[in-house]
């Protein structure tokens, strides 16, 4: 055994000391002795020096003053009226006096130092004399405490954040007799439609206007989440329908309840659910929906727990729990939900100052922007897991649409601040219409489906929506290129609109094809439905507000008609299965989305340009109107 050279006081360093048998075996018995001595001499010598150490310490109490209760003693002081001396702010007693009281203080200083320490010896033998079982309760009731505190603060109401009249609030009533019957037609149609569900499927997510009951899809899960009453809300409320309005807010104030053990689509419940209530908040200024909204935006953030922080498709509101569709390529999440919640989330930081929300979409963004994008375009599939692209696909309609539609709404809810998404928006359009975008042999120009380094000459409803994009990214776009994106925009109206035209019910179908002769027009047999979706309305709209052109009134009335002849049912309004067939048979769904939608566009077509005007209000991608930047008031840490 070798011990390691001393170093002795002087500093000189004395040659190493082998005291090892081997180097004297002859002695080993002495040497085994004088061994334990020089050891023990050692560690007495040790034990002196931290003991002395104690009490040359510097005296922390000075600077724990406030944690030992002693403000009163040493508090800056600069009254010296009464005999006493101000040092550096602090009152100085009489010095004699003053000494024999700060040992005083010292020793007292000592000894609770000391009590304190054997205090917490005490105590830490007394949990070691405990059976592992006495301590796993008493952490589980540590636990329990932390729960309950938790839950006192999900019910605490939120540092309100002073709403001030926010513009374009106001009943959008048009001059022209005309359009205000034509508007009151689709009031009524609002009112049909919330009536039945209110009557047949109160509480339920959805109404099944044939048979007038409540209905149901796996993305609400399996509860009861009055959908159609969350996402009906701001309609009813731009329509005027108050009292309407007032009973959803009472049933979602007593009964929309998320601790429930029911797995949800992240993205639907965003859009529908948290988009819905906002914009309620906004529009009415009631804390309720602004509470409801946060409480559930909690519930779904355990959903950004995995290895990349891309989002799961759904989650488990009660576990946490969350996964991807079985269909997904290769266990991927869809790129139009995870990229579908970035207006919500960053509204919902706007008005709680907590970050977390912000957060976690700006990292998706930032996540996307150091990715590789084949040919420019971002694939529909990303893997959560490992961070990579599922499949090679790439579509405007299903599965991509919402991401592109998003990039541009934050940089306009931004007051167009956020440069980063506008220019993500600008480079993703470039690639899009290098690829995706055609002219058909007919003129039409149509938006098609990439799909491994090939195009596929298909439309879906659901890309209709671009119309309006376009039209509504036209300014501030890249080159000044406003007037290419507005032409843009009319375009795909018109081939949308043409799609509506070809068919025998005047509605448009799910998909529809520009190949072999064949334009505008669906092929196959599932996809000739009409499921009330409002996506060709929604391009009306925009390219009205941008154009006052005629023509989108015109179209929105022809559309109107339709649903209401063949759409419309004593419980309600239902899709049809085929938008062909001159006896359509119905699906029995009244989806939510037609009274969020649907209605909500063909009523803002019909009425002024005053009634939420598109410089102060951005819509989310499921119609619900959330203020921008414009409007913002400044109490809130975080900007929108
Ligand atoms: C709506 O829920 C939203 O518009 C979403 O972005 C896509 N589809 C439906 C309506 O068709």
């Amino acid at each position: 055994m070798t011990t390691p050279a001393l170093l002795p006081l002087s500093g000189r360093r004395l040659p190493p000391l082998n005291l090892g048998a081997s180097a004297f075996p002859h002695h080993r018995a002495t040497l085994r002795l004088s061994e334990k001595f020089i050891l023990l001499l050692i560690l007495s010598a040790f034990i002196t020096l931290c003991f002395g150490a104690f009490f040359f310490l510097p005296d922390s109490s000075k600077h724990k003053r406030f944690d030992l209760g002693l403000e009163d003693v040493l508090i800056p002081h600069v009254d010296t009226s009464k005999g006493g001396k101000n040092l550096g702010g602090f009152l100085i007693h009489g010095q004699g006096h003053d000494e024999h009281r700060h040992r005083e203080e010292e020793e007292r200083l000592r000894n609770k130092i000391r009590a304190d320490h054997e205090k917490a010896l005490e105590e830490a033998k007394e949990k070691l004399k405990k059976s592992r079982d006495e301590i796993q309760a008493e952490i589980q009731t540590e636990k329990n405490k932390v729960v309950q505190e938790l839950k006192k603060k999900d019910s605490k109401p939120l540092p309100p954040v002073p709403l001030p009249n926010l513009i374009g609030i106001n009943s959008g009533e048009p001059a022209d007799p005309d359009i205000r019957e034509k508007r009151n037609k689709i009031k009524e149609m609002m009112k049909h439609a919330w009536d039945n569900y209110r009557q047949y499927g109160w509480g339920h997510n959805e109404l099944k206007p044939i048979a007038r009951k409540g209905h149901s899809t796996n993305i609400f899960g399996n509860s009861q989440m009055g959908a159609t009453i969350v996402d009906a809300l701001d309609t009813l409320y731009i329509m005027g329908l108050h009292d309407e309005f007032r009973e959803g807010q009472e049933w979602i104030d007593k009964n929309l309840d998320f601790s429930v053990n029911s797995e949800v689509s992240v993205f639907e419940v965003n859009i529908r659910f948290i988009g819905g209530l906002l914009a309620a908040y906004y529009l009415s200024g009631q804390e309720v929906f602004k509470i409801k909204a946060v409480q559930l935006a909690g519930k779904l953030l355990p959903a950004f727990n995995t290895p990349t922080g891309i989002p799961w498709a759904m989650v488990n509101l009660k576990s946490g729990v969350g996964r991807n569709w079985g269909w997904a390529s290769a266990g991927s999440s869809i790129l139009a939900e995870f990229g579908t919640l970035h207006m919500e989330f960053v509204h919902l930081s706007y008005l709680t100052g907590d970050p977390v929300y912000y957060n976690k979409v700006m990292h998706i963004r930032k996540l996307l922007q150091k990715m590789d994008r084949p040919n420019g375009l971002y694939p529909n599939y990303l893997n959560p897991r490992t961070g990579r692209w599922g499949q090679h696909h790439t579509s405007v309609g299903g599965l991509g649409d919402s991401f592109y539609e998003y990039l541009l709404k934050a940089w306009l809810m931004s007051d167009k601040m956020d440069t980063e998404a506008r220019k993500m928006y600008d480079d993703a359009i470039e690639a899009i219409e290098k690829h995706l975008i055609r002219k058909s042999n007919g003129g039409l120009t149509f938006i098609g489906e990439w799909k491994n380094g090939h195009l596929e000459r298909k439309m879906g409803h659901l890309t209709c929506f671009a119309g309006g994009m376009f039209a509504l990214g036209a300014d501030g776009s890249r080159d000044d290129k406003a007037g290419h994106y507005l032409q843009l925009g009319a375009e795909i109206a018109h081939t949308c609109h043409e799609s509506y035209d070809r068919t025998t019910l005047k509605l448009g179908p799910e998909a529809f094809k520009f190949d072999g002769g064949v334009e505008a027009v669906a092929v196959r047999q599932n996809e000739k439905y009409y499921i009330l979706r409002p996506e060709v309305i929604e391009t009306y709209w925009y390219m009205w507000r941008f154009t006052h052109d005629p023509k989108y009134r015109q179209w929105g009335w022809e559309a109107t008609q339709a649903i209401d002849k063949y759409c419309r049912v004593s419980g309600g309004f239902s899709g049809v299965k085929d938008v062909y067939s001159s006896s359509p048979t119905y699906d029995d769904v009244q989806q939510s989305f037609f009274l969020a939608e649907t209605l909500k566009y063909l009523y803002l077509l019909f009425s002024s340009d005053d009634l939420l005007p598109l410089d102060n209000w951005v819509f989310n991608t499921e119609a619900h109107p959330l203020k921008n930047k414009k409007q913002h008031h400044c109490t809130s840490s975080i900007r929108i």
